[in-house]
């Protein structure tokens, strides 16, 4: 049995031609209600999702007039884990935020 290692020294090729695969990604979705105040709904984008304020205020205002809108694009588990968060922080502070996810 020959020495494989000492035969094939110096042709390790390595197979530059298969893309990385990418992970699904999924839209975190924050939906309107007619109860939870605008300055929470902001503070969650900033907290949470780690917008600016202006940013925060404009996903809050675009949620409020159509009812639903993109707080961000994530892995599946981080996705699920923020809407976790984001219902933990709402139902505690009694408002009935809801967000949920959809594939990107
Ligand atoms: N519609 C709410 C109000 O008028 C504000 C609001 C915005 C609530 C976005 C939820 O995801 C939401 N106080």
């Amino acid at each position: 049995m020959g020495n494989s290692r000492s035969e094939h020294e110096g042709l390790v090729i390595t197979d530059t031609r298969r893309k990385t695969e990418e992970p699904p990604m999924y839209k975190v979705l924050l939906l309107n209600d007619d109860y939870t105040t605008m300055d929470f709904v902001i503070m969650i984008l900033e907290v949470v999702f780690y917008k600016d304020t202006q940013e925060a205020a404009r996903i809050m205002l675009q949620v409020h007039r159509d009812g639903k809108g993109v707080a961000g694009i994530f892995t599946r588990d981080v996705a699920e884990t923020k809407v976790a968060i984001v219902h933990d922080l709402a139902h505690k502070n009694d408002h009935p935020l809801k967000c949920s996810i959809e594939e990107a």
